[in-house]
């Protein structure tokens, strides 16, 4: 029997519970499979936010207080960079200054697109980076195909890929549709395969259900991968007392016609995973969850310290069926 954790996962929220699982299981057998619908190329450099959000947490390198992005950072090329812009002619995308690449995050962009340009897959690079930062967890890319999560924006009628309604316009804007663009022809890796089959138990981990778990299941075959091993997928809510833990998580699923609560989740994740686990704030929700046909597990599910993280991921892992020692 195999004895690993696979965990589908988005960008921060992923990131901590990976951290807090660290605690509770052995590090090098469990297998982050990571969203890369955000991922962009900007000047010319391949950037994987969620990847790299990930490994420098894992790394313990992450900035605390943005949860992106490395600590002790400086912005010396951003700055230089502006020099540019008043000189920019009308239409180019050169010196794009609304996404903020510190100068020690693009030594990886840098890492990333020179590998990439030589053949390597994303694989084989996020393999190398992580083991650069001295990560035991493995973390691979949903696919080594480019997928874009496409955003619709309700005001502006127009379509921009998700970092440009993320970042650029600081998700501030209201959207009426997300697309998965190349999806459809896009393969899941052979080990994000693995570890959704293969693995004692999956863990969706507190991510926003519509971009960041989203694009791993819009790749074909896995919602029925999943489905096939429903009793021991466990889902954490990302959505706390109606809120979201961080991001547009809620307003973004209120706009597409979903609740943006512990329910609406429980909508969407009833096909796949037989439990969703769930904050105190939200247990008189517990029948209306049980009632999409997932089981209920209440527990403190702000990682606001290492000992609540701990307990939640111990909490999941239970859920699942995992035997765990303490
Ligand atoms: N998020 C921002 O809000 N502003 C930024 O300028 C920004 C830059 C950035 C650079 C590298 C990286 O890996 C992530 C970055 N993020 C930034 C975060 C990122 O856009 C989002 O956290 C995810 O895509 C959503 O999960």
């Amino acid at each position: 029997m195999t004895t690993t954790i696979g965990v589908v996962c988005g960008g921060v929220g992923a990131a901590r519970f990976l951290r807090a699982l660290d605690g509770v299981w052995p590090a090098d057998r469990s297998v982050g499979v990571v969203n890369t619908g955000d991922d962009t190329v900007l000047h010319g450099l391949a950037i994987s936010p969620d990847l790299d959000t990930i490994t420098y947490t894992l790394a313990g390198a992450i900035d605390p207080e943005r949860g992106w992005g490395l600590r002790d950072e400086t912005w010396r090329a951003m700055e230089a960079l502006a020099r540019f812009v008043p000189v920019r002619p009308e239409g180019s995308a050169a010196a794009p200054t609304w996404f903020n690449l510190g100068d020690q995050d693009l030594a990886t962009h840098f890492y990333r697109t020179a590998r990439l340009a030589e053949g390597a897959t994303l694989t084989e690079v996020t393999a190398e980076i992580t083991a650069a930062f001295g990560l035991r967890q493995r973390l691979v890319p949903m696919s080594d195909q480019r997928v874009t999560t496409m955003v619709s924006l309700a005001d502006e009628h127009v379509e921009v890929p998700f970092q440009e309604y993320f970042v650029q316009r600081r998700h501030g804007v209201p959207v009426d549709g997300i697309r998965f663009d190349a999806a459809a022809d896009a393969v899941l890796t052979e080990a994000a395969r693995a570890a959704l089959v293969e693995s004692e138990a999956v863990v969706i981990a507190p991510s926003n259900p519509l971009v960041s778990i989203g694009p791993v299941r819009a790749l074909p075959g896995v919602d029925d991968l999943l489905a096939a091993r429903r009793d021991t997928v466990v889902a954490v809510s990302p959505i706390v007392g109606g809120a979201a833990l961080k991001g547009p998580a809620d307003r973004m699923l209120m706009e597409l016609g979903h609740d943006a609560s512990v329910v609406g989740v429980a909508r969407l994740y009833a096909p796949i995973a037989a439990t969703l686990v769930i904050d105190p704030v939200d247990a008189h929700l517990a029948a209306a969850v049980e009632a999409t046909g997932m089981r209920v597990v209440v527990t403190p599910s702000i990682m606001s310290t290492p000992e609540v993280a701990h307990e939640l991921a111990r909490r999941t892992l239970a859920a699942a069926g995992v035997a765990l020692s303490d």
